[in-house]
């Protein structure tokens, strides 16, 4: 069985969509962001943790677990579910954007990319049929394509030449992989250029992919020209598939492109900041490692359901992070995810209920004051 997407309701007033996706390993409503697990551990949680901070999908890098502890390491051990305990729905990114992000460690070619191990510096080569092996391997539910993500700014030839170099390469993706309890999204390239956005879509919307990603956006580029290029590129894919807005997930751009039709998302930025004691609020993020918090006897959010807003204070917290006891960082996390999980609970709740635009608008108001 692979991924099959059920379209549940169209919002009038905007592009937002409900649906479910349905997994080898269990559905998931969508709108959903998916917590990072690179190194197969949402970091610093358990999965019953991820889970009960509102996890249903995570996501892990194909590229990290190659180098180490290596794919055949993991097929052996039953597979990336069995090996980190995750029965939920897994998908894995396809190690493009982390090679490509090597900077002077890679050499890219048609044939594939040549890079040094950010570990031990040791020599690796990764071609679009070796990521769909990996991936096999590791038994996702879902894989993506190996993709050539080009940097921002970029110009137009060299944003060309890379979205034309992802298509053939989903192409060759598409014809090795063979895994029937495994399904492959294609990645939509093309920089910030219209022409080349449509272009993409169209050759990879004629491969027939099961689901597709925007790749190449949150790349540096500010966000008002994100949002451009998602409003004229989200409507030229296929309504009765996903659509997946790779490394995005600040509270407002997860908003922002929910209302322009996109599905899933995922983003470090949750559990990364949580590592640096910053938290979410209603009220736009707070430094909890800040002086300013040592004697704030409450909650990191007054009113949050989460573990840890149930059960510890702000002073708490900031004495923990402080004097780099584990917990800190454990409790911050549990916090961050469970915010922005929640929050995609709440846009689900306003589409079923025709008030998503009121939603963000109110959600967006707290945010930035
Ligand atoms: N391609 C892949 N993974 C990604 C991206 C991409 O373009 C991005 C861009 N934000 C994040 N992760 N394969
Ligand atoms: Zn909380």
């Amino acid at each position: 069985m692979v991924v099959k997407y059920k379209l549940i309701k169209k919002d009038n007033k905007s592009h937002a969509r409900l649906g479910i996706l349905s997994t080898p390993h269990g559905e998931i409503e969508t709108p959903v962001f998916m917590p990072v697990g690179t190194q197969a551990t949402v970091k610093a949680m358990t999965p019953e943790e991820v889970r009960e901070a509102g996890g249903r999908i995570v996501l892990s890098n194909t590229y990290h677990l190659y180098l180490r502890p290596g794919h055949e390491l993991i097929r052996d051990a039953g597979g990336l579910h069995r090996f980190m305990n995750w029965d939920g729905p897994i998908l894995t990114d396809s190690g493009g954007f982390q090679v490509f992000s090597l900077g002077p460690l890679r050499k890219i070619t048609e044939d594939g990319v040549a890079f040094r191990s950010h570990i031990d510096g040791s020599s690796h080569f990764f071609s679009p049929e070796h990521a769909m092996q990996v991936q096999m391997a590791l038994g996702s539910d879902i894989a993506m394509v190996f993709d050539e993500c080009a940097p921002y700014p970029c110009s137009y030839e060299d944003s060309l030449a890379a979205k034309e170099r992802t298509t053939r390469w989903a192409l060759r993706c598409k014809e090795y992989h063979s895994h029937p309890e495994q399904s492959v999204f294609g990645i939509v390239q093309g920089g910030m250029y219209r022409d080349l956005r449509e272009q993409s879509v169209d050759e990879l919307v004629k491969l027939d992919f099961p689901g597709y990603a925007i790749g190449g956006l949150s790349v540096g580029e500010p966000k008002p020209l994100m949002y451009e290029v998602l409003d004229y590129t989200v409507p030229l894919l296929p309504e009765d598939k996903p659509r997946y807005l790779m490394g995005v997930g600040s509270p407002d751009c997860l908003l922002e492109g929910v209302v322009r039709g996109i599905d899933m998302f995922d983003c470090v930025l949750p559990t990364r900041i949580a590592r640096n004691g910053t938290v979410f609020t209603r009220q736009g993020k707070l430094v909890v490692r800040n002086a300013a918090y040592a004697r704030d006897f409450v909650p990191l959010e007054e009113g949050c359901a989460c573990y840890t807003c149930r059960h510890y204070t702000r002073a708490y917290i900031r004495h923990l992070l402080k004097s780099d006891e584990i917990l800190g960082v454990r409790l911050t996390t549990i916090h961050n995810l469970h915010f922005l999980l929640n929050l995609m609970e709440d846009i689900r709740e306003a589409i079923r209920e025709d008030r998503l635009l009121e939603y963000k608008d109110h959600f967006l108001k707290d945010w930035q004051a």
